[in-house]
């Protein structure tokens, strides 16, 4: 085993990339290989010192990896240390996170306690995470192709912020930055990622593409960056390829080097990693089998020795500290920029280029090896600058003044946009929750200007079909180059106006749902990210939330702040058919952390479930909110929005019909069937006197409250739960029949809270078109079948005198 990392001059080789300014001087390289070796001990440290030296207690593996971290160490020195600007921003890849951790702890940002407790309870994460680190993470990663895609969402939100004057025009844009695996070019969102950036024209990203060739489970198909340049340079992103390091080029030049160049060339991916990992005498016998004969060739491998051959077969860009300076620093526009950094994945450890490192441990012996081979004394492990001699006084220096180490803060604190009036209930008898929804946004640039200042909509290709087209016309669509809408121009007759415009509000995109929770995740961290408060609004019909899930699941998992409404949802949306009728979406609102949902049956809970989504997205504990919504149009309660019923919405759910006290039976609809609930309430109320009917606003709500309540911990004070008091007035043996146009198993855990027998009625199978009377009867939730089960739970003793 070797150390790649040689000290001294670089002057004016030739690299892969055009050079525009100044190369770095010889004092900087030296000391970003110095970091560079201390970044590679300590990210391989940590590994072991997880895995190896901390006591066990439940017989897993730790793991971490450190052929992952050590493929991206140079271009993570090289990033931090030299090129990071204080406004740029960063996606790591997952699996460097513990080469993260390592430049965090040089630069002051992370404890020691922190690393050694890596990926134990309170410890630094396995994957950079914005919630549980302690350290500067600006985006989390884990999922790969996700810290990628959101870069790009990232720098349309800057942009945003920017064009309307929201940032300080003075401070440059920040460059929004991933380091990426190659493999995360497997997945779509990445695709769907470059096309929307095109689209809009997107600035200041930068890709890092940490091209090892490997993925977990194999070694990549041959020439994937020929098709991965193609793509960026056909979507308008400049390109640079840092594919051999210095040392190999200066080889290309002499007798024998053009061969050796194209036998390089056209090396296959699982042969270069064969022999990387082979290295001994291995290079020399392939290359004087393949390319002995041709001239020169020979001679110029007789020139160095084994050790020697292996570390000039293994040269790199992506593990050349000048060249890759060069490479950065060469940009000077801000256009998107990709990197594609050959690297070798596991680079100046045992297992290098070996097919199966990707979860590859250094045994106690191999990390022992490294230690020596770095000069880091037994017992200095986790000394910052172990192993580097006279150069320790001058790194501290250097590193105390870091801009990104003297920030310790590296949130922005974004004031609060203040929202004091309550929104109030658009009029009208006969309304749909969506186009309750659809008015009040529209109504807000009125009523609450300086709220709606903030709000930025979001909608992948279904902005008109989920109401937002008047706010739309309002507001207009944001887009960098001003359009007017080409109809109205001609005096042509439209609904929708498609102004666009910097100052335009609404951020349209295609129908990729994975870029609206993309979008979303961005916007809703402007305000740490870039220190300016946003009210973000995604819309999206509802059944296609599961298309975008892991992105959703992704911005709630650092914390974004955006309200999602999917609409229109269920079988209620009835002629569309069952490829649009959603069932899971409440499972998922309940399930989803970090984002709070809500089905509102009438117009005034839209308002005040609206109203309150603003608040949440502003509170320091606050969450996401989705709001589950319908295009039928329901008749209205005649009601007065009482600070009674207004929380009782809020916290999930209320009494339409309050039941008696005692009551055997009780119906419990959400959402679009509140109509069936109360038809049935009106055909059985005679025969099941004192029955009651109980509206669920957010059975998440309901739950949560409920399951934190039984969850607490011996001697913790115990409030009872809205649920609880809810259900309270029931006799311990009533029957509850519950009713969702959605998964029946949102509302039949109601069983559990006291005890009452369950009737669900819920949509199990999938829809298909109808009209609602027939749909809602075929599929048991039109009030027939609440009857039918009335009436069951009658004869199962519901209505026996005495109770009812
Ligand atoms: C969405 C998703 N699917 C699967 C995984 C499991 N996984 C972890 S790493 C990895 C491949 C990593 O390859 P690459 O991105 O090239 O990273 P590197 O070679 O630099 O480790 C996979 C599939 C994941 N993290 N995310
Ligand atoms: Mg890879």
């Amino acid at each position: 085993m070797w150390i790649e990392m040689p000290i001294g001059s670089m002057k004016s080789e030739q690299t892969a990339i055009t050079v525009h300014q100044p190369a770095p001087d010889d004092l900087t390289l030296e000391r970003l290989r110095a970091l560079e070796k201390r970044v590679l001990w300590l990210s391989s440290w940590i590994i072991h010192n997880a895995n190896h030296l901390r006591p066990k207690r439940d017989g897993l593996k730790v793991g971490g990896h450190q052929a992952s971290s050590a493929s991206s160490v140079s271009l993570l020195t090289a990033l931090f240390f030299e090129i990071l600007r204080l406004e740029d921003r960063i996606a790591v890849k997952p699996h460097a996170s513990p080469a993260f951790h390592a430049i965090q702890y040089l630069l002051g940002n992370q404890t020691r306690e922190r690393l050694e407790a890596f990926r134990s309870l309170g410890g630094a994460q396995s994957y950079p995470s914005r919630t549980k680190d302690h350290d500067q993470v600006d985006f989390s990663t884990g999922s790969e192709g996700l810290g990628a895609g959101i870069t790009i969402f990232a720098a349309l939100a800057q942009e945003y912020l920017r064009r309307k004057a929201l940032m300080p025009r003075e401070v440059p844009p920040g460059r929004m930055i991933a380091v990426m695996g190659d493999a995360e070019f497997d997945e779509g969102n990445v695709f769907e990622a470059l096309l929307e950036g095109w689209k809009h024209d997107v600035r200041n990203v930068w890709w890092v593409i940490d091209y090892n060739r490997q993925s977990l489970d194999r070694i990549l198909d041959d020439h994937l960056y020929d098709r991965i340049e193609g793509v960026f340079r056909t979507l308008g992103w400049n390109v640079h390829i840092l594919k051999y390091g210095r040392r190999l080029q200066e080889a290309f030049a002499r007798p024998g080097g053009a061969e050796l160049k194209k036998w390089l060339d056209s090396c296959p991916n699982d042969v270069y990693s064969a022999l990387v990992y082979a290295s001994g005498a291995s290079w020399r016998e392939r290359l004087r089998a393949d390319i002995g004969h041709a001239r020169g060739v020979r001679a110029l491998l007789a020139e160095y020795d084994d050790e020697a051959l292996a570390r000039l077969m293994t040269n790199l860009g992506g593990h050349d500290m000048q060249c890759l300076i060069d490479a950065f620093a060469s940009v000077e526009d801000d256009l998107p920029q990709c990197f594609i950094a050959y690297t070798i994945k596991g680079y100046g450890l045992p297992f290098a280029g070996h097919k199966d490192n990707h979860s590859g441990l250094m045994s106690v012996e191999q990390i022992g090896a490294l230690q020596q081979a770095l000069g880091i004394p037994k017992g200095a492990e986790w000394e910052p600058f172990a192993g580097l001699g006279d150069r320790e006084d001058d790194l501290r220096r250097y590193l105390g003044s870091h801009p990104l180490a003297t920030s310790s803060e590296r949130d922005r604190q974004a004031p609060r946009i203040s929202i004091t009036e309550r929104i109030p209930t658009p009029a009208g008898k006969k309304m749909s929750t969506q186009e309750a929804f659809g008015r009040i946004l529209m109504d807000l640039s009125r009523t609450q200007p300086t709220l709606a200042e903030r709000i930025v909509t979001a909608s992948p290709d279904v902005m008109v079909s989920t109401n937002l087209g008047g706010w739309v016309n309002r507001k207009h669509i944001f887009g960098t180059k001003p359009r007017s809408d080409v109809f109205s121009d001609f005096g042509l007759a439209g609904a929708q106006r498609w102004t666009v415009s910097p100052e335009g509000q609404h951020i349209e995109l295609g129908i990729a749902e994975n870029n609206l929770f993309l979008l979303l995740a961005a916007l809703g961290l402007t305000a740490p990210l870039f220190g300016v408060e946003l009210f973000p609004i995604g819309t999206i019909y509802d059944t296609f939330i599961p298309r975008g899930l892991d992105a959703l699941n992704y911005g709630c998992y650092q914390d974004s702040r955006f309200i999602l409404v999917g609409t229109p949802s269920g079988i209620t949306l009835a002629p569309e058919g069952g490829a649009h009728q959603s069932i899971t979406t409440p499972l998922i609102g309940i399930g989803q952390p970090q984002l709070i949902s809500f089905e509102a049956a009438y117009a005034d809970e839209v308002a005040a479930t609206l109203d309150w989504a603003f608040r949440q997205l502003h509170d320091q504990n606050g969450s996401s909110v989705y709001l589950r919504l319908s295009t039928r149009p329901v008749s209205q309660p005649e009601r007065e929005m009482s600070d009674d019923l207004r929380a009782a919405i809020l916290a999930g759910g209320y009494w339409l019909v309050p039941p008696r006290e005692g009551a055997n039976l009780a119906i419990v609809c959400c959402g679009a069937v509140a109509t069936e609930a109360m038809e049935a309430y009106a055909e059985v109320a005679d025969d099941a006197p004192g029955i009651g009917v109980a509206v669920v606003t957010s059975a998440d709500r309901l739950y949560e409250d409920w399951s934190a309540q039984d969850a607490r911990r011996p001697g913790e004070q115990r409030n009872p739960s809205h649920v609880e008091k809810l259900l309270e007035p029931l006799s311990p043996s009533a029957q509850i029949i519950t009713v969702i146009d959605g998964h029946p198993l949102a509302l039949s855990w109601l069983g559990g809270v006291r005890g009452n027998r369950v009737r669900p009625l819920g949509v199990t199978r999938f829809g298909q078109s109808g009209d609602i009377p027939d749909l809602y009867r075929e599929y048991r939730i039109d009030s027939e079948a609440i009857i039918d089960a009335v009436a069951r739970a009658c004869l199962d003793g519901a209505c026996r005198r005495g109770g009812n």
